[in-house]
Formats: structure tokens, C-alpha cells, sequence
């Protein structure tokens, strides 16, 4: 039985959201989260939130989980096949989620949310907002007139980047300005199997 390390509103969310999609049993291993401190203090094997135990096997990065389960329990599925033409597009945007999309925001998150020192960080705050900003342009051009990210199918791709995008809208600047991607996530959250791996 595959388990996962989990805590609503994180990343496991996307591996939550992986495992419904393609309907494989899992067990949900409930981690509070802890504000992030000098340390990595989750409670799991590698002290962040997710990580994907699968018997000898025990891992961490959402990507890499992502790419891990469809390897091995995909069957071909969410993901077009080594060799396709859509593959190589498919592997940038898979990474792009959390290389290029999630780190502009890393820095408003840390003192919105945690070190509460937001407004005395407007300089710095206003800067990594436009590089945000920036970096949702590039994902906005690249969804008109697409469904999906890569391709005619959905795929673990739009996991990847629905997550980022979820956050995006809360602190990334990702707002109205953004028309494609705004209905984008619509189409993301209104996945039945979205909806299954956010319940609380
Ligand atoms: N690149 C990693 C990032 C993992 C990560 O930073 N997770 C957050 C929760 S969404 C966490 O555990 N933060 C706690 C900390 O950094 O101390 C991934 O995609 O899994």
C-alpha cells in the first residue's frame, strides 16, 4: 500500500491528487504542519511535507514522486510516452511548476505568513511580485487557447502546475490580469479527483 506523508494546503496535494486520478489505494499518513523554522522540522522521513513511502522505497519531492508513481503504476497513463512527440513539453512543465513557478513566491509566503514581518518588507516584496507576475505571464500565453498544459490530454503536468497556480492566486499576484489561467483552474478544481484529495 502506498502512503503518503500529507497536510492539507501543501504539496502533498498534488501527490494526493495524482493517486486519485488514477484510482490506486493509498494510506494518508496525517502530518501537522509546522511553520517553517531554520530547520526542516516536518514529521517525516526527510522533515518536509510530502513524502511517498512504497514498501523499501521512501522519497520526497512531488515531482519526483509524481514521475515515480506514473514509472511504476501509470500504466501509461497522465503522462505521454518516452519517444512522443509532446514528451519533451510535458517535461518542462512538469518542472517548471516548482523550478520556475513556485520560487518567486517562496519570499512573500515566508513574511506574509510566517515571519509577520510583511510590511516592513515592501521593497523587497514588490520585487519578487513582478517576478512572479512574470513568470504567470509565461504560463498565461502559453494556455491560450489550450485545455490543458501540454497536449489534448491532461496530464501530471497540470498537477504540477495547478498547485502553483492555487498558490499563485493567494500570493503570487496571480489575479485577473490572467484570464486563461483563471479559467485554467477552473477546469483544474472542478476534477472530481481534485475535489477527492482536498478533503480535509
Ligand atoms: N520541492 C519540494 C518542496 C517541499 C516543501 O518545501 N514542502 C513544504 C510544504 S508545501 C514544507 O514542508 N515546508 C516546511 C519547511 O520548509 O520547513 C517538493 O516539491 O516537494
Amino acid at each position: 500500500m502506498l502512503r503518503l506523508y500529507y497536510a492539507p494546503r501543501t504539496r502533498a496535494v498534488r501527490v494526493r491528487w495524482l493517486l486519485e486520478e488514477l484510482g490506486l489505494p493509498h494510506e494518508l499518513i496525517r502530518t501537522e504542519f509546522k511553520a517553517p523554522d531554520r530547520g526542516f522540522s516536518q514529521s517525516t522521513p526527510v522533515g518536509k511535507i510530502p513524502v511517498l513511502e512504497d514498501g523499501e522505497v521512501v522519497m520526497g519531492e512531488s515531482g519526483a514522486i509524481l514521475e515515480y508513481v506514473l514509472e511504476r503504476y501509470g500504466e501509461g497513463r497522465l503522462a505521454p510516452s518516452i519517444g512522443d512527440p509532446d514528451r519533451a513539453e510535458y517535461l518542462q512543465w512538469l518542472h517548471w511548476a516548482e523550478g520556475t513557478g513556485y520560487p518567486p513566491m517562496t519570499v512573500a509566503i515566508f513574511h506574509t505568513r510566517y515571519a509577520g514581518d510583511a510590511d516592513q518588507r515592501g521593497d523587497l516584496l514588490d520585487v519578487w511580485r513582478v517576478r512572479s507576475r512574470e513568470a504567470f505571464r509565461f504560463a498565461e500565453e502559453r494556455i491560450k487557447g489550450r485545455t490543458w498544459i501540454v497536449g489534448e490530454d491532461f496530464t501530471a503536468a497540470d498537477i504540477m502546475l495547478g498547485f502553483t497556480l492555487l498558490v499563485g492566486q493567494v500570493f503570487g499576484g496571480l489575479d485577473d490580469d490572467f484570464p486563461g489561467l483563471q479559467a485554467y483552474i477552473q477546469r483544474l478544481v472542478s476534477r472530481p479527483a481534485f475535489q477527492r484529495a482536498t478533503v480535509d
